[in-house]
């Protein structure tokens, strides 16, 4: 899928269990669980790879900022930038370490030193992604970041997502006003933009007979997003009909920023299992 010149990585764990890396971006772009042929990971048709895309699909980072919320450019660079793999797959099979530092192009965007780092590791049914954030400058600096997993699923429109009840949330599409989940079920039935504050670490995917369980650790929000066909007929990097194969479920620090004092590290953790 990642074209064969760009550089990216694989992953296997002793159970079969696998995931392929793009160092650009640090960029899941596939996980197949053991004893499965699935990619249960989502990517576009339409998607470009390569330094300074944006992959449609798969695990996009986000650093050091969600969304539009704040000045840098959406959702930030890191998923734009181009990682180093500091991890052997021969040394450690099932597991990738990534690095990316602050370069003059993160300069230009956004005036911090940091280290950041990826973990990624796949084991039976599960896929855990890690990411942790230093700073190695000597001024204090803020940010929000996330996972932005898009799940591939096989009809988004009849999918559910349990565990949300009672949390507050944000809904872009209903002019970003605050409402509370009242249901102990959320149903996929169209376009979703929504910010979950303070949401539950584990959450799950309902998908027909196939549920996804969702965990968090370090991230105090829940992001529930599907375009619905407004959002795969106006970008050039989806095609339509997109919107039925995927849903994204993330797991984001935005309401409160990150705060990290010289020195400092931060870090971030979604786990994802296939049942
Ligand atoms: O996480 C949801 C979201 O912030 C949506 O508002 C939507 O715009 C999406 O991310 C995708 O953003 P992108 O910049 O990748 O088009």
């Amino acid at each position: 899928m990642i074209p064969p010149h760009l550089p990216s990585t694989e992953i296997t764990a002793p159970d079969g269990a696998r995931a392929t890396i793009a160092l650009d971006g640090a960029h899941v772009v596939s996980w197949t669980p053991a004893g499965s042929q699935e990619n249960r990971l989502f990517v576009s048709a339409a998607t470009e790879f390569g330094p300074g895309a944006a992959i449609r699909g798969g695990i996009p980072i986000v650093f050091p900022q969600f969304g539009a919320f704040g000045p840098l450019r959406q959702h930030g660079f890191a998923r734009r930038c181009r990682w180093e793999l500091v991890s052997s797959p021969a040394t450690s099979p099932g597991h990738a370490t990534l690095r990316l530092a602050e370069s003059n192009a993160t300069r230009a965007e956004w005036p911090h030193s940091f280290l950041a780092r990826l973990d990624v590791d796949v084991q039976a049914q599960t896929l855990t992604v890690q990411l942790t954030v230093e700073n190695t400058g000597s001024e204090t600096f803020e940010f929000t970041a996330a996972f932005h997993p898009y799940f591939a699923v096989s009809r988004a429109f009849a999918t559910r997502v349990d565990g949300l009840e009672g949390c507050q949330y944000r809904d872009s599409l209903r002019n970003g006003g605050t409402f509370e989940e009242i249901d102990a079920t959320l149903a996929i039935t169209g376009p979703l933009d929504r910010i979950y504050y303070k949401a539950p670490n584990r959450l799950v995917i309902v998908d027909g007979d196939r549920t996804l369980t969702i965990e968090k650790e370090g991230f105090s929000e829940a992001v529930v997003w599907n375009p619905g066909i407004e959002g795969t007929s106006s970008r050039t990097d989806f095609v339509v009909g997109d919107e039925h194969a995927m849903l994204c479920v993330e797991a984001a620090v935005i309401q409160q920023p990150v705060r990290l004092a010289p020195g400092a590290t931060w870090s971030g953790t979604q786990r994802m299992t296939t049942g």
